[in-house]
């Protein structure tokens, strides 16, 4: 530790001890062991108050302090690898002016105020490495380390698919360093989680840290079987000639054979990099892998090199970062809600905190296990994530923030609601109250169910209503939605004669329906919009349905065993064949068909991907078209799709469908086509 200064206070002299320590310990969970137990944000706030602290106070800076460690110590186990040329680090935006002061500052360097052409890219998260290819051959591979120097891991690089062995093509440099991430895909993260709790090994905790374990094998076959991809961003030391723009660069290593960011773009101006950063963050979700935020960095590399560098960061990139994902909170209490089958679902009350871009104040917590795998008491400090607009999760317990007033979370054993026997079935996780439509939660749910969009499509029915007619006693099964009057609707609490009558006109409506949706509306246990379709198909009439064995309904199109033995003990139940003939009386009717072969319907087998706006019709009437002509209607494109249909505005799906060589149609296209099938 420096000397420090009388002048400096007890009270910062003592946050700043208290900072170094939890940051050096928190450093070490996460690039020696990767196993953090702090989110990024919680760890950047700490490095950041102590980073302001020294700059008040530069006595307080040394050698020792977090602040002046740049990225990983190499481990022991790997060799040590000097990178030819350092790899630099980048510097973060975090508003919009950040970003126009990003812009101007390089304008004011280059005196000149003609607009400067940005190379866009998403920010990877995952492990910065460097690769050494001479006369076209992999001959190292390392990781970022602390820019300079990094650990070799060359034999675990080897494995990774997406990295060329062997440089293809011509032209290349005789000597060329390639820099990129290596990432690991959403989907590889939960399957490779999954491996490892089945070996009762830990699970990782973000797809990076999975990312990083992997790289740090010292068993190079162990990374084999892990899943990772590296996306090529820039080049360090090179002999030889390189193209003249970056993004023109990445273009050319694609050719030699890496992966580059599908996402890759060229915008002008701030105002372009704000719009990209705009549509990333719509996409930010959707994607199979995770990004932290856009980097943005100027295509001339002419350009580049009069701007420079400043401090290890160059000058003309900038990360622009996405609102995190993760954020610390307290546990205030667990709540227990009973869903439409009974399952009873704990939910996390939380001390409000900002993540994900909206205010968080509640979690699920799926199920009992859930908790238990967490070690989750009521008081702890937890570590909440929202991903897009994914439901907020409770990710992890922050081990030593677990307050003394822990208060262990009681499951219960009656239902909150109905007070009937709560039960959890051999072989399942989930705990289920046993009072069925006895449970006023449950028959409330119900309700629910029938009257939503996809099912009976009752305008004006939403949630809160149906709460407000059980409770008033006015509805206790679907079918009394038929009968309600005018006068007892206007009586409810927010509601007036003329809402009354356009919910009498909405349930009148929703009379006239199709098999699909009343199957779907009676909330067959594992029957949803596309299995409900398949059974409606196949059997044209409700009647041939009902009277069903088993294994006649496993012959439906995606009908296993499981929901056969659903959809056979439904009808089974005097009470629903009661509550379907009630409907039937009530005035609920739909056209009958004739039972159909699916193979025989004409887009058996074909996939479709809907893109863009549609004018004629909205994307879910075109869906609907195509599922009756028997296609599958998938929501991203890949070298399974058969066609996509395409409107104004459609994205980086169409660009996908271009560079794959599929079949794109318009709307005007699409509508002839389906209309002469
Ligand atoms: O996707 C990334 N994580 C990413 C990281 C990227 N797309 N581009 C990057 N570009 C640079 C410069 C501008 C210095 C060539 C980077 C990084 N650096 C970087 N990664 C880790 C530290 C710096």
């Amino acid at each position: 530790m420096s000397n420090p200064e009388l002048s400096v206070p007890t009270k910062v002299l003592e946050h700043r001890d208290k900072l170094v320590s939890t940051l050096n310990y928190h450093s070490k969970q996460y690039y020696l062991l990767d196993q953090p137990e702090l989110p990024d944000a919680e760890y950047d706030r700490l490095f950041q108050a102590l980073k302001s602290i020294e700059e008040a106070y530069p006595s307080l800076r040394d050698d020792t302090s977090p602040t002046q460690r740049v990225g990983a110590k190499p481990l022991p186990e790997f060799e040590s690898v000097t990178h030819l040329v350092p790899m630099l680090s980048l510097d973060n935006a975090f508003s919009d002016e950040d970003m126009h002061a990003f812009d101007k500052r390089i304008k004011e360097r280059v005196k000149s105020d003609a607009s400067i052409q940005y190379s866009c890219e998403p920010k990877y998260d995952g492990i910065a490495v460097s690769l050494l290819y001479r006369d076209g051959v992999l001959v190292q591979g390392a990781t970022r380390g602390d820019g300079a120097t990094g650990e070799n891991i060359t034999q675990n690089v080897r494995t990774i698919g997406s990295i060329p062995l062997a440089l293809v093509g011509a032209g290349f440099p005789s000597v060329l360093e390639v820099r990129g991430e290596i990432f690991m895909p959403k989907k590889g993260f939960e399957a490779l989680n999954t491996r490892q709790v089945a070996k009762g090994e830990k699970a990782f905790v973000n797809p990076r840290n999975a990312a990083a374990g992997s790289l740090r094998q010292l068993d190079p076959s162990i990374t084999a079987t892990r899943p990772l991809i590296m996306c090529a961003y820039s080049v360090g030391y090179v002999e030889g000639h390189l193209p003249s723009t970056h993004s023109a660069i990445l273009r050319q290593l694609e050719l030699w054979g890496f992966v580059i960011s599908e996402q890759l773009d060229v915008v002008t101006g701030a105002q372009g990099c704000l719009d990209y950063f705009a549509r990333l963050g719509l996409e930010r979700a959707s994607l199979p892998f995770d990004i932290d935020g856009i980097v943005f960095k100027v295509d001339s590399i002419a350009l580049q090199k009069t701007l420079g560098f400043v401090s290890r960061a160059p000058r003309w990139a900038i990360a622009h970062k996405f609102p995190a994902q993760e954020e610390l909170t307290r546990l205030n209490a667990v709540e227990f809600q009973v869903g439409r089958t009974g399952a009873i679902t704990p939910v996390a009350r939380l001390e409000p905190v900002f993540v994900g871009g909206v205010t968080v104040s509640n979690a699920t917590l799926h199920n009992r296990d859930e908790i238990d795998r967490l070690g989750l008491c009521i008081g702890d400090t937890v570590i909440v994530r929202r991903a897009g607009d994914v439901i907020p999760q409770i990710v992890a317990v922050v081990p030593n923030n677990m307050g003394e007033s822990r208060e262990p979370i009681e499951f219960p054993c009656e239902c909150p609601v109905c007070g009937s026997l709560v039960e959890t079935l051999e072989g399942e996780v989930v705990a289920r109250c046993s009072g069925g439509l006895v449970c006023e939660a449950q028959r409330k749910e119900a309700i629910k169910h029938f009257a939503s969009r996809q099912a009976m499509d009752i305008d004006g029915l939403g949630d809160k209503l149906v709460e407000q007619f059980v409770d008033e006693g006015l509805v206790n099964k679907v079918a009394d939605l038929f009968t309600l009057e005018g006068h007892s609707i206007a009586g409810l609490e927010r509601m007036g004669s003329k809402s009354a009558e356009n919910l009498l006109r909405s349930l009148e409506k929703s009379q006239s329906t199709t098999l699909p949706r009343f199957l779907f509306a009676l909330g067959i246990r594992e029957v949803g919009q596309a299995t409900a379709r398949n059974l409606a198909q196949h059997f044209g009439k409700l009647e041939g349905l009902i009277a069903a064995e088993e294994s006649a309904l496993q012959s439906v199109d995606d009908v296993g065993p499981i929901v056969a033995h659903y959809v056979y003990d439904f009808f089974r139940q005097p009470h629903n064949i009661e509550a379907i003939e009630s409907l039937k009386i009530a005035g609920v009717h739909w056209p009958e068909t004739e039972p159909v072969e699916r193979k025989s319907l004409p887009l058996e087998g074909k996939t479709f991907v809907l893109t863009g706006s549609l004018e004629k019709m909205t994307r879910d009437q075109a869906k609907e078209r195509l599922l009756k002509k028997g296609a599958k209607v998938a929501g991203s494109v890949s070298a399974k799709t058969h066609c996509v249909v395409a409107g104004p505005g459609a994205g980086s799906k169409l660009t996908k469908a271009e560079s794959l060589g599929l079949q794109i149609m318009d709307e005007a296209t699409f509508i002839e086509f389906i209309e002469t099938l």
